[in-house]
C-alpha cells in the first residue's frame, strides 16, 4: 500500500487549512520518516505553537482513557478543536489496549472536531518521544486547539514524553496502590496537575490524603500542585480539571512557550542529525573508510577516535557513494 509521496504545496494547501486525510497522510510520513516528512516538516514549522498540550499519564487501569474520553467532551463542549496522541511505549504493536481506547473514543468518531492517533514503539527504538513530538506538532499546524498526549506513567521514556506536555496530569486510582508506584516512578515529580480517578471508589478519600501528604509544600515554578477528584466514566470533575488546566497553561509566561519549543526542537535536531550522521557512516565507500575499520582491527587506532573520523568523512562529503535503500 504505497501512498504517494506528497509534496509541500499539497500540506501547505491541506494540511493547514486543517483536512482530516491531509492530517492522517502527514501524521504517517511524520512518524515513519517516510519520503514525505521533509515536506511536512517545511510545511508546519512557523506554524506551531498554538495549541494547549495536557499530558495525561499514571498506572495502567487509573483510567487514563476513560478520563482523555471525557476530557475530549468537555473541550468540545467548549467548541474547541481536539487531538489525541495515545502512546504505549510497552506494546510493540497497536493491539491490545489501543484497540481497547479506540473502541472507547469511537464515541468522537463521527466529530470532525476530533482525531485520535495511537503510537506504539514498533520501529521506533527509543524514538517513542521524537516521533509522538513531531504528531503533536503535526495536530498543532492543522489547527488542533487542544491536544492531549496519554502514556502510560511507569518509566523514563514516559518522563519523556510528557516533556512535551505544557500541563502534566499524573493519574492515580485508589486501591492498585498506584500513589506508591507513582512515587516509585519518580512520576509525581513531573506533576503540574494530580488526580485522584475513581472518586467514586470507597479508598478515594485515603489515596486522596496520601497524596496530599506525598506533595505537601511541593511546588514547581510558583505552582502548588493540585490533587484534584474525578470520576471519569460519568465525567464528574472533569469540567473542574480542564478549567484547572486551562489556568496552568495561562500562567504559562510566553517566553517559557518558547523556551520549551526550542528544547524540542534541539532534541529533534540532536536526534535527526545523529540519524544523518550514522546513515552517512553507514553510506561511506572507498579507501578512507576501509583503512580506518583495519586500523581499529589491528588494535592501532581508538575505536572512538575513528568513529569521530568517520563521522567527519561522512559530513564532509554527503552522499558520497552513498549506497541507497
Ligand atoms: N469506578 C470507576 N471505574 C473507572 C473510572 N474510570 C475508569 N474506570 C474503569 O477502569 C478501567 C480502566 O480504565 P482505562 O481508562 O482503560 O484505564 P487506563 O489503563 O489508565 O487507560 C475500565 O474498566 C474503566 O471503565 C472511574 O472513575 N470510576
Ligand atoms: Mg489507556
Amino acid at each position: 500500500m504505497a501512498a504517494q509521496a506528497r509534496n509541500a504545496d499539497y500540506y501547505r494547501d491541506n494540511l493547514l487549512s486543517g483536512n482530516r486525510v491531509a492530517l492522517a497522510r502527514a501524521i504517517t510520513a511524520v512518524e515513519n520518516d517516510r519520503a514525505d516528512a521533509a515536506a511536512v516538516l517545511q510545511t508546519i514549522y512557523g506554524q506551531v505553537g498554538r495549541a494547549q498540550l495536557i499530558g495525561i499519564t499514571g498506572a495502567p487501569g487509573a483510567g487514563k482513557s476513560t478520563l482523555v474520553n471525557a476530557v475530549v467532551r468537555e473541550l468540545r463542549g467548549q467548541d474547541r478543536k481536539v487531538g489525541v496522541v495515545a502512546v504505549d511505549p510497552s506494546s510493540p504493536f497497536s493491539g491490545g489496549a489501543i484497540l481497547g481506547d479506540r473502541i472507547r473514543m469511537s464515541e468522537h468518531g463521527n466529530d470532525d472536531g476530533v482525531f485520535v492517533r495511537s503510537l506504539a514503539s514498533r520501529g521506533h527504538l527509543g524514538g517513542l518521544s521524537r516521533a509522538a513530538a513531531r504528531v503533536v506538532d503535526v495536530m498543532d499546524a492543522a489547527g488542533m486547539d487542544a491536544i492531549i498526549v496519554e502514556t502510560v506513567g511507569t518509566g523514563q521514556s514516559e518522563v519523556e514524553i510528557m516533556e512535551i506536555a505544557q500541563t502534566v496530569v499524573v493519574v492515580c486510582a485508589p486501591g492498585l496502590g498506584d500513589e506508591i508506584q507513582a512515587v516509585k516512578a519518580g512520576i509525581l515529580e513531573i506533576a503540574d496537575i494530580l488526580v485522584v480517578n475513581k472518586a467514586d471508589m470507597p479508598l478515594a478519600d485515603r489515596t486522596e490524603r496520601q497524596l496530599r501528604d506525598a506533595m505537601r509544600a511541593r511546588r514547581r515554578d510558583g505552582w502548588e500542585v493540585p490533587v484534584m477528584r474525578t470520576v471519569a466514566t460519568t465525567g464528574d470533575g472533569t469540567a473542574d480539571l480542564v478549567a484547572k488546566a486551562a489556568e496552568h497553561f495561562a500562567r504559562l509566561p510566553a517566553a517559557a512557550r518558547v523556551h520549551a519549543a526550542r528544547g524540542r526542537m534541539h532534541k529533534l535536531l540532536a536526534a535527526t542529525a545523529a540519524e544523518q550522521v550514522r546513515a552517512g557512516v553507514q553510506g561511506l565507500r572507498g579507501e578512507a573508510v576501509d583503512a580506518l575499520c583495519e586500523a581499529v582491527l589491528r588494535g592501532e587506532m581508538d575505536y572512538a577516535e575513528a568513529a569521530r573520523r568517520a563521522a567527519r568523512l561522512a559530513v564532509a562529503d554527503p552522499g558520497s557513494g552513498h549506497d541507497p535503500g
